[in-house]
């Protein structure tokens, strides 16, 4: 496939917009469906230096996308998840481009969007650590919740007929009881998931109100080597391995009793793009549909390396939360029959994998 060649902006007059905007939106759909035939398409990832965007942007760039990524300045480089990635802007062929932006700033969102002109947006940005949220509940509010309303209306005022995904998350589900489905009442109970639940519902807002294209991603845990260090699941795989090796003693959890439908994140990001590739848009929940304690999971990493986790896991109240989710179990039966995603890989194997990943990083 050819690289995308740029083409003038498609913007929808705000007369034409005031007539009606789900006709504007879909004017602006069909011009550039006919557009681009037979060039790549162009995606534009947030989140992109996170687990997920890495594993997406590798997915994408093997399916011959142009991959665009917003990443924040920072004072320390923050991309060592897609470094391996990395393509010098100099060479013509670069199918990879990185622009400093930030979801709390709409102006440059658009500014990146009417440059860009991305066929699939994916929002993947948050500040996503549960834990974090209660301690800061107003800066999780205005990246994971109004982020989404930024960068959903930025798309509006570009007047762009991509088609877009948001990362909503198990954690809307809270207190309701498991299996959730796509059916299931919202109960958060973190300022993350209160946060979800906003974006979750400004993305059907966009859907219904203008049309867009606009689909939740309701994904329940899905971890991998690349995932965040305070997550529990690379906490644990890293002491174990660390533990094995002689370099730490113990390891301080708080609550083992949540239970948790834990699935590798390398799967989900093609759950992601087949959302964004159905017919119409829908919301679809992502999950392995099996439960796993922290124990269990904890008991899984330690067997990994031949030892007894009981022996080495301590108690440390700090990480219990003011407000718990006891349990989450996905019912991916929708993604299964419409989609025809199936996760492979559960806990066990995924608590091996990561274990074995720690393993061979200390080696
Ligand atoms: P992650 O590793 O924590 O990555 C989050 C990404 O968001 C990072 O690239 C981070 O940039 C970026 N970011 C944070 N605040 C930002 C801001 N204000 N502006 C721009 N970028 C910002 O998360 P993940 O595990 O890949 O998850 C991806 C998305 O799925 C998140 O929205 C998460 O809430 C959601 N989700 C995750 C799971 C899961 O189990 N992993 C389940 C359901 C939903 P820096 O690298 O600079 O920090
Ligand atoms: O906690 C318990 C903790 O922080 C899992 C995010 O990706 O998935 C993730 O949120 C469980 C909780 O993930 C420790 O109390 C015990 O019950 O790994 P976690 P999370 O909170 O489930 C959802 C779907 C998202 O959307 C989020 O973005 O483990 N736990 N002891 C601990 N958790 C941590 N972090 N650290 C501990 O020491």
């Amino acid at each position: 496939m050819a690289d995308k060649v740029p083409g003038p902006c498609i913007t929808v007059s705000y007369r034409e917009y005031a007539q009606g905007p789900r006709r504007a939106f879909l004017r602006a759909h069909d011009e550039r469906t006919m557009r681009r035939t037979d060039v790549a398409k162009t995606a534009l990832i947030t989140g992109i230096t996170g687990q997920d965007g890495s594993y997406l942007t590798e997915l994408l760039l093997a399916k011959g996308y142009v991959v665009h990524g917003l990443i924040r300045r920072s004072s320390t480089f923050n991309t060592a998840r897609i470094d391996h990635l990395y393509q010098d802007p100099h060479d013509p062929g670069a199918r990879l481009h990185l622009h400093y932006g930030d979801l709390t700033d709409g102006s440059r969102l658009v500014t990146l969007l009417e440059r860009i002109q991305p066929d699939e947006v994916y929002n993947l940005a948050a500040q996503s650590h549960v834990r974090v949220s209660f301690d800061e509940p107003e800066f999780t509010g205005s990246t994971t919740g109004l982020g989404s309303t930024r960068l959903l209306e930025a798309i509006r005022m570009v007047g762009l007929a991509c088609r877009f995904y948001q990362a909503s998350s198990s954690e809307m589900f809270g207190a309701t009881p498991p299996p959730q489905n796509e059916e299931t009442p919202f109960y958060p109970r973190s300022p993350y998931g209160v946060a979800k639940v906003y974006s979750y519902w400004m993305t059907r807002n966009y859907r219904e109100a203008y049309g867009l294209f606009a689909v939740n991603g309701i994904l329940f845990n899905h971890e991998s080597p690349r995932r965040g260090e305070t997550f529990v699941t690379r906490k644990i795989a890293t002491a174990a391995a660390r533990i094995a090796a002689g370099k730490q003693n113990e390891l301080h959890l708080g609550n083992l009793d949540a239970v948790r439908d834990w699935g590798y994140a390398e799967e989900y990001v093609a759950g992601m793009w087949q959302m964004l590739q159905a017919d119409e848009p829908d919301d679809y929940v992502l999950a392995t549909g099996t439960p796993c304690t922290v124990r269990d999971f904890a008991r899984h990493c330690f067997e990994e390396v031949g030892l007894d986790w009981q022996q080495y896991v301590r108690f440390d109240p700090r990480y219990v939360r003011p407000t718990e989710v006891d349990a989450l179990i996905g019912d991916p039966s929708k993604a299964a029959a419409r989609l025809g995603w199936r996760a492979q890989v559960l806990a066990p194997e995924l608590a091996a994998l990561m274990t074995r990943a720690e393993t061979l990083a200390l080696a």
